[in-house]
C-alpha cells in the first residue's frame, strides 16, 4: 500500500493491463496490486497468464485473467465486455503489449513492420475504444499507455518499433485532448532500458551493455520494479489534474546527448 495515502490508494479500483504475463507489463500489475487495485492480467498465451496470475495471487493479490489478441477488434470486444460483466468496471487500463522485431529498415519485412505496427500501436486503439465509452460513462477513467525512451529517439534497426512507440507518445495525447472533458485521465510511461525478455540478448552482449550504461548517466540499467512509482502515480487521484504525459523513467537518457 502506498503508505496509505489516499491521493495513491488505487483500493476498489480494477486494472487491466494488456501484455502482463511478463516483463514490464507483470511488473505494473504487481505494483498496482501493491497499491490496492483488483487485477486483470492478458496476455495471448494462457498458460503463461496463468502462471502470472498464480505467482500474484501467491502474493495476495486480487487477480483475474482475460486470454485475448489485443490487436483483434472482435476479440477485445467479447474481452472486455465479459470483464466487465463477471469482474466488475475497469477503471485503470494500461495499454502495454508490446513486441519487438528488430531489422536494418532496408531489410525489413513486411511483417516485420506490421506486426510491431500492430501490437504496439494499433492494440492500443483497439482495447481502448472497448474501454473508454464505459469510462466516459461513469465520467472516471485513467489510461495508461507504455510509450519508451524510443517515443523520442531511436538507434538503428529499431525503426518500427520507434515508429510505433512514438505513435503511442501522440495517440496518448490525442486521447487527453479527447476524453479529458469527461474526466478520463490519459497518460504514459516512457521506459529506458530495462532487463526484460525484449532485452535480455542486448544486456547480454556486452559491447551494447557497456554503450547503455555509459549513455545512461546512472550508469546502469533499470530495475522493474522503478517503473511501478509512476503508474501507481497514473493511475491513482494523485494524478486528477495530468492529462496528455509521457513520464520517461530512463535514469537520465533523454536528458544527455
Ligand atoms: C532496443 C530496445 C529498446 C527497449 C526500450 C527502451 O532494441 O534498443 O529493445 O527498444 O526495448 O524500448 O525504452
Amino acid at each position: 500500500m502506498a503508505g496509505n495515502n489516499p491521493l495513491f490508494d488505487l483500493t476498489g479500483r480494477i486494472a487491466l493491463v494488456t501484455g502482463s504475463s511478463q516483463g514490464i507489463g507483470l511488473a505494473l500489475a504487481r505494483g498496482l496490486g501493491q497499491a490496492g487495485a483488483s487485477l486483470v492480467l492478458n496476455g495471448r498465451d494462457e498458460g503463461k497468464l496463468a502462471a502470472a496470475a498464480d505467482r500474484l495471487r501467491g502474493e495476495g493479490l486480487r487477480v483475474s485473467t482475460a486470454a485475448f489478441d489485443v490487436t483483434q477488434g472482435a476479440a477485445a470486444e467479447q474481452a472486455i465486455a465479459r470483464v466487465e460483466a463477471e469482474v466488475g468496471p475497469i477503471g485503470i487500463l494500461v495499454n502495454n503489449a508490446g513486441i519487438q522485431r528488430r531489422s536494418p529498415l532496408e531489410e525489413m519485412s513486411e511483417t516485420q513492420w506490421r506486426e510491431v505496427i500492430e501490437t504496439n500501436l494499433t492494440s492500443a486503439f483497439i482495447v481502448t475504444r472497448q474501454v473508454a465509452p464505459r469510462m466516459i460513462a461513469r465520467r472516471a477513467g485513467k489510461i495508461i499507455n507504455t510509450c519508451s525512451v524510443m517515443s523520442e529517439v531511436c538507434r538503428p534497426t529499431t525503426g518500427n518499433y520507434a515508429a510505433a512507440k512514438g505513435g503511442l507518445k501522440m495517440l496518448t495525447r490525442a486521447m487527453a485532448t479527447e476524453w479529458a472533458r469527461h474526466n478520463l485521465q490519459i497518460n504514459g510511461i516512457g521506459p529506458g532500458y530495462f532487463e526484460t525478455e525484449l532485452t535480455k540478448p542486448l544486456m547480454e552482449n556486452p559491447k551494447f551493455n557497456d554503450w547503455i550504461c555509459a549513455r545512461t548517466p546512472a550508469g546502469r540499467w533499470g530495475k522493474l520494479e522503478e517503473l511501478v512509482g509512476a503508474a501507481v502515480f497514473l493511475a491513482s487521484p494523485a494524478s486528477n489534474y495530468v492529462n496528455g504525459q509521457i513520464i520517461y523513467v530512463d535514469g537520465g537518457l533523454l536528458a544527455a546527448i
